[in-house]
């Protein structure tokens, strides 16, 4: 049962690169929380509603015609902007917690600083998207290109979306990825905090609760 409110709900987000655990440290935390009687709503970017669900597909299947890197970036700023409004939104103004797995950062890392596509333009959309609400707290799990890609190839090994569009790209894409959530993080100290994810996950998930509780409470 969900009790607790937190006025003006809490929206988290993980960020980071391919395979960094950010998948499993939310079911982690979701568990903790929920055990705390507060409502948690777990979702991911590109993704989340039935309709954003169908965006996800065409962004990260490979398919006939490709996508252009500036429709790719409307794209997801389509879904985002309905992401929002349809399930993040409402959740908050319950006084609920939202987990949610990629956001805003992973459109400026991925498409403004690996795709290399305008950052004001970039800036501007995500402020059309989200309508003026920006996570109260953003986890960038960081580790290294070689463990990312080791970890995303052992994962696909016999899944259904094994190399997507994003996974294929090659090592200098991934590390301008990296690079562009450490500096994300740079110049937000106060939102975004890096965590280590090369360590064990129970380690970083003790991390993750330390930061959250301190908001919760
Ligand atoms: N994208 C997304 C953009 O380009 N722009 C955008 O605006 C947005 C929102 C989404 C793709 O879309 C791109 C970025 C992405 O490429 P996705 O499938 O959601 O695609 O991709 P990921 O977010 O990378 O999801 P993954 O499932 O690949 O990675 P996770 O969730 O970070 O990792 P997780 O938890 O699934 O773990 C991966 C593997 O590592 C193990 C797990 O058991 C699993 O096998 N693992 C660990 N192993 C050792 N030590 C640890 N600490 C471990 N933690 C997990």
């Amino acid at each position: 049962m969900a009790n607790k409110k937190i006025e003006n709900g809490l929206l988290i987000t993980f960020e980071g690169p391919e395979g960094s655990g950010k998948t499993t440290q939310i079911k982690l935390l979701a568990e903790q929380l929920s055990s705390l009687e507060y409502e948690v709503v777990v979702t991911r970017e590109p993704g989340g509603t039935p309709l954003c669900e169908k965006i996800r597909e065409l962004l990260l299947k490979f398919d006939e015609e490709d996508i252009c890197d500036e429709a790719e970036l409307l794209l997801f700023g389509a879904s985002r902007a309905q992401h929002v409004r349809r399930l993040i939104l409402p959740c908050l103004k319950r006084g609920g917690i939202v987990l949610c797995d990629r956001f805003v950062d992973s459109t400026t890392a991925y498409q403004g600083y690996a795709r290399k596509l305008n950052s004001n333009f970039i800036q501007q959309l995500h402020d059309f998207s989200l309508g003026k609400r920006w996570p109260d707290l953003t986890f960038v799990l960081d580790i290294d290109v070689e463990t990312s890609l080791q970890r995303t190839k052992k994962r696909a090994e016999g899944k259904e979306h094994a190399n997507d569009r994003f996974e294929a790209e090659n090592r200098a894409f991934h590390t301008a990825v990296r690079y562009g959530f450490l500096d994300i993080a740079e110049n937000n100290p106060g939102r975004v905090k890096v965590i280590d994810a090369s360590r064990p996950i129970e380690i970083i998930a003790a991390d993750l609760w330390w930061e959250v509780y301190n908001a919760i409470v």
